[in-house]
């Protein structure tokens, strides 16, 4: 098979996770020689597949065999362009692309509305979904929310929306979105991009391959982006929200992302966000673990924004409650963004703060040194928001909103918030909310 106008006869799939394997069925149906080299171990189930498959692989590293004849290699999101494999291959002339790209290249027609930012991408990636539905069109979402692009470019979409991390982005030079919709950039994944400066560069490669035929929708804090981008900016803050009792109590960076929706829908096809019911966004805004109310302890709104991965979405959780606040924070923390975090816990109406794992005397010490005295650490997740609960009083709200990733002690955000909501639904005074 030709791609980029080289003959391919034989790919090599770096990664063998979600990417990996979407990766490999689409070679698989166009009959090229495939290895699928991986880092780690290969599930039994994903080694079944490979066998059955005659595909070949290794497990455990990345090793020569994977280069042996190789004119292409695919790289998964996790998979950093720095390790020493890759850079061996770039010697050799082999071609290394991202899935992206791959899917790119083979999404010429579909128009592709590309969502990145720090925070808000899933949620927002879902509202243009769910807007585009309404509006008759056929919309699907893809990318980092969790369904690879490749395996939906080859069934017919009027539009896909793609939610694009900066892992892919710093892969990726083929990727073209008519419409990007860049959300916010703040601190993230410092430990892949080594500086934010390096993070910031990866997230405005949404724009590198637009045209003055394409848009970028934007927050005005990015200005001064739009001189450096061919595309048209569109400055998402100027939509007009329609008024009703619901869209009015939206959190307020819920506002901002569905602002963002509506601009970056608007691009494609211009409609009146009054015509838009509510109920068809209503899924968009109850994604798990992104501020989900679990229902009342002690007479406390106990809220489970599990997803909160980093500082700013805990910034984001603490501005949408007026009334005073215990805060559970913890995790892995990202290097970054907490001495914002710590002056933000101070304006707000914060009577205590619990922190624990493995960021505990880490985020004791950015607090501490904000002049936060309120503060309790724990070693573990359990025992900081079991005593958290028993601190909680009636008229408060019990925010779990840790601003840290979960790897320390949970596989990822799910597992996190579930636990959570074990806990939470065990306590003695726990009830649930209305419609849970
Ligand atoms: N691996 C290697 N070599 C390496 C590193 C990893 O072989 O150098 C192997 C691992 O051993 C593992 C496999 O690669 O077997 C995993 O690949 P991957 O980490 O790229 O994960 P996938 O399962 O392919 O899922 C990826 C995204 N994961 C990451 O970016 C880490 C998923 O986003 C995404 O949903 C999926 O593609 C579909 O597009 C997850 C994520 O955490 C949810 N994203 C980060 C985030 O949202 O913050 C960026
Ligand atoms: P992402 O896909 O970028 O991780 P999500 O929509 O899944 O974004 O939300 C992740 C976390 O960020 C949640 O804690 C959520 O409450 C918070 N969040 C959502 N939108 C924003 C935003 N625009 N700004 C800051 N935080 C946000």
């Amino acid at each position: 098979m030709q791609i980029l106008d080289r003959e391919i006869n034989r790919v090599a799939v770096f990664g063998f996770g979600k990417t990996g394997r979407a990766v490999t069925e689409f070679f698989l149906t166009r009959g090229v020689r495939l290895f699928v080299s991986d880092a780690g171990r290969i599930s039994p189930k994903g080694k079944d597949f490979l066998v059955h498959n005659s595909v070949a692989y290794e497990e455990n590293g990345h090793t020569d065999r994977a280069l042996a004849g190789t004119d292409l290699i695919i790289v998964s999101p996790g998979v950093s362009p720095g390790i020493p494999i890759l850079t061996q291959a770039r010697r050799r002339g082999i071609t290394i692309m991202s899935e992206l790209d791959l899917a790119s290249l083979f999404s010429m027609n579909v128009p592709l509305i590309g969502v990145t930012g720090t925070n808000g991408k899933s949620t927002t990636v879902k509202l243009i979904e769910a807007i585009l539905i309404n509006q008759g069109y056929k919309g699907v979402s893809a990318g980092n929310i969790g369904v690879p692009l490749i395996s939906v470019i080859e069934k017919q979409y009027d539009a896909v929306v793609v939610e694009v991390s900066s892992f892919q982005l710093e892969q990726s030079r083929l990727f073209h979105p008519h419409v990007g919709v860049l959300l916010n950039i703040t601190p993230d994944h410092l430990d892949r991009h080594g500086t934010i400066a390096d993070y910031r560069a990866a997230k405005l490669r949404l724009f590198a391959n637009q045209t003055a035929h394409d848009y970028a929708v934007l927050p005005h804090e990015f200005a001064a982006v739009s001189a450096e981008i061919a595309s048209t900016p569109v400055y998402y803050e100027h939509v007009e929200l329609p008024s009703s009792p619901e869209i009015d109590q939206l959190h307020p960076h819920n506002r901002a992302n569905l602002q963002a929706a509506i601009a970056a829908v608007q691009c494609i096809a211009p409609f009146d966000p009054n015509e838009i019911p509510v109920s068809a966004l209503t899924n968009a805004f109850s994604l798990p673990f992104r501020m989900q109310v679990e229902g009342r302890v002690n007479g406390a709104l106990v809220i489970n924004d599990s997803k909160s991965t980093n500082a700013a979405s805990t910034i984001a959780a603490l501005r949408s409650f007026a009334a005073p606040v215990v805060l559970i924070l913890g995790g892995r923390h990202k290097l970054a963004g907490y001495d914002t975090l710590a002056r933000e816990i101070n304006e707000h109406n914060v009577r205590h703060t619990f922190v624990y794992g493995e960021a505990g005397s880490f985020l004791k010490s950015k607090l501490q040194s904000a002049g936060i005295t309120n503060l309790m650490v724990f070693p573990d997740f359990s025992s900081a928001v079991i005593c958290a609960m028993d601190h909680i009083k009636s008229g408060e709200v019990l925010l779990f909103s840790p601003g840290c990733s979960s790897y320390d002690q949970f596989t990822d955000y799910i597992e996190r918030g579930n636990a959570f909501s074990t806990l939470v639904h065990a306590h003695p005074t726990f009830t649930p909310s209305p419609g849970n």
